[in-house]
Order: C-alpha cells, then structure tokens, then sequence
C-alpha cells in the first residue's frame, strides 16, 4: 500500500507513567491525506498528550494509533520521523546557527528549500533582515529570538522535512491574527496532500478544518466541522464565546 500518510486512533487510552488515572480515554478519530483535523479544549484537556502518541514520546496503555494502516509500535522510529513532524508546543530552538536550527533531521535540504520554508512560515523576512542570514546565531533555547519567531523557525523546520502527516500543537498562538492568517493560507499550499493535524486556541485558526474534535477531560465529547458544532455542542460554543 502506498504511504500516504493516514493517521488512525483506535479506542486509545493513556495514563503517564506512573500515574493513576489516564490522560487520555478511548480517543478514536481518523485523519487522512488532504484533510486537517483539529482538536481543540481547555488547558489539559489532553490535547498535547494525544499528540505525543504518534510520533511515539509515549505509548498507549490500552488500543492502537496507526500509520498507514500499521501499529507505530510496529514501525522504526526513523521511519516514523521521516513520515511525521511534529511542531511543539514549547518550539526548542538549539544553540547554532538558524541553517543548523532548520536542517535539524533532514541535512540534505538546499538554501532554496529552507527560504521556501521560512517564506512559508512567515519567518523569510526577519531571517533576510539578519546580517548573516541563515548563518545568523540562535542561543541556546533560542532566547534571542522572540517567540513568535521561534514559533515560525520551528514551524519552517517541519516544513524542510516534507512529511505526510504535520501535528501543529497550539504553533500559532505566539502569531498576531494577520500572520497566522497569511500563514495558514500559505500552509494550504504546501500542505494539500498532507494529513494535518492542527491543536488550537484560536477558534479562527481552525474554522476551516474539515472535522474538529472536542476534547474534555481526556474525552472527545464532540466532534464535526464548525457550523455543526455550533449548532449540538454546548462546550464548543463555550469555547467560542470564550
Ligand atoms: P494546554 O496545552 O495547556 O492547552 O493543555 P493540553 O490540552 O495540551 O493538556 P496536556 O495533554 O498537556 O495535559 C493533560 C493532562 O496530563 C494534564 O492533567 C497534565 C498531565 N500531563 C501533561 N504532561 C505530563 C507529563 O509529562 N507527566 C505527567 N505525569 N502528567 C502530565
Ligand atoms: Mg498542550
């Protein structure tokens, strides 16, 4: 079978290690090729943790996500990296220079597919401002970057790896509103045959989403595009008011 990038979650359960009750309770929801998928909650609803699963920081406890068709489990971890990319919460940026920061995972990229990538993710022009450009220096953590920047360089960093499935935990947050509105048309472009998976604050950044999943508590208690679920689920429009 071809290697699409379909993202499966069957009855997933997960607690972290050593703790008592689970994070995470019987997730099932399926993202395919062309599609994005967002989920959306309040703070520790889970989001961050049903992430993890697929490029396999954790394991569940109980049922599978696969890859193509295939338990993650069951797959390298190199493999898993190639397919999948991951753009963190808290975006780590390592001390080096912004060339090493973007090729991280993927060196044989050319200057051509790291602009590409930083055009997309909104970071061409503070990168070009730069004396040195892509040999500009990051610091360790990245901390003389600001955070909407770090949030854009890690962002470009997934793009260099042109993967089939990208997970975006909460990556636009740090944006102003017009800029993640340029950004997400510009992702649109690079991104139609890919399986995205976006977590969002934002109810704007995700309106668009082809199925949005409400989590609670480590549940999904809604799900559907946006209209519907402005119409049947009560905590959607919580979240919308809020
Ligand atoms: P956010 O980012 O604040 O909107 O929240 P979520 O939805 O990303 O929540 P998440 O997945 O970070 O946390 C879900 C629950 O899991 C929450 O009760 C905190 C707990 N948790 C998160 N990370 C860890 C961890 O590394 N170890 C343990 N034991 N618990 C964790
Ligand atoms: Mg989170």
């Amino acid at each position: 079978a071809a290697l699409t990038g379909v993202v499966e979650y069957r009855n997933v359960t997960f607690a972290y290690p050593g703790a008592e009750s689970p994070v995470l309770s019987n997730i099932s929801f399926t993202a395919r090729p062309g599609q994005t998928i967002a989920i959306i909650g309040s703070t520790g609803a889970g989001k961050t943790s049903l992430l993890s699963l697929l490029p396999r920081l954790y394991d569940p406890v109980e049922g599978q996500v696969l890859l193509d068709g295939v338990p993650v489990d069951k797959l390298d971890r190199a493999e898993i990296t190639k397919r999948v990319a991951l753009v963190p919460q808290r975006p780590y940026l390592f001390s080096g220079t912004i060339e090493h920061n973007l090729r991280f995972g993927k060196t044989e990229a050319t200057d051509q597919e790291l602009w590409d990538a930083l055009r997309v993710a909104q970071g061409e022009s503070f990168v070009r401002e730069k004396k040195n450009g892509l040999g500009a220096r990051i610091s360790q953590g990245g901390t003389n970057v600001s955070g909407g920047q770090r949030q854009r360089l890690c962002i470009a960093r997934a793009l260099v790896t042109k993967p089939r499935v990208y997970l975006f935990d909460d990556s636009f947050s740090a944006l102003d509103v017009a800029t993640d509105a340029r950004l997400r048309t510009a992702l649109k472009g690079i991104t139609r045959d890919a399986t995205v998976i976006i977590v969002a604050q934002r109810i704007s950044t995700i309106t668009e989403a082809d199925q949005i999943l409400v989590l609670d508590n480590g549940r999904i208690v809604d799900r559907g595009t946006h209209e519907e679920l402005l119409e049947t689920s009560p905590t959607y429009q919580e979240i919308v008011e809020s």
